[in-house]
């Protein structure tokens, strides 16, 4: 089983989309094994997104993660990182192919209402930047090499 971190973004919390983003994976078959709210000071933003600190678009990204709360959970199911990738569609949601989330729900490439883990290092190190192994299930912790 793997393991992914996806987060419901502020702008998709605002407008009260949560439930919305959450029936989608699940009615893919990708199951919930974390779930929490947290409000991101923008420098916790920054040390999510470190990865693309040299972008321009880096600040304004920072001030909208960090803009409300936002809802990181993991999701669990065979090649979960990939099948969440391909629901939530292209980062620009004018590029995201017909009924994926980013095309339904998006409003711009910024405010594109979900995250997901890119690969099997970014989940491992995602995954951890929002949970701890109090707040995940044993499976969770166990990573995404267990064969359980
Ligand atoms: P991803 O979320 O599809 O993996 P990334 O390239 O990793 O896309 O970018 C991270 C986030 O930064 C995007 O989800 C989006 O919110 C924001 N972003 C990416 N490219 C742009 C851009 O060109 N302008 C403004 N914001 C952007
Ligand atoms: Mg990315």
């Amino acid at each position: 089983m793997e393991h992914t971190l996806v987060i419901v973004k502020p702008d998709a919390v605002a407008r009260g989309l949560i439930g919305e983003i959450i029936r989608r994976f699940e009615a893919e078959g990708l199951a919930v094994r974390g779930l929490k709210m947290v409000w991101l000071a923008q420098k916790e933003a920054e040390g999510f997104y470190r990865v693309h600190r040299q972008q321009p678009f880096f600040d304004s990204l920072t001030r909208f993660m960090s803009s409300g709360p936002c809802v990181p959970m993991v999701l669990e199911g065979e090649g979960a990182i990939g099948r969440v990738r391909t629901l939530m569609g292209a980062t620009d949601p004018q590029k995201a192919a017909e009924g994926t989330i980013r095309r339904s729900l998006a409003t711009s490439i910024e405010r594109n209402v979900v995250h997901g883990s890119d690969s099997a290092a970014s989940a491992a190190a995602e995954i951890p930047y929002f949970f701890s192994r109090l707040e995940t299930l044993p499976a969770v912790v166990a990573g995404n090499s267990s064969s359980t």
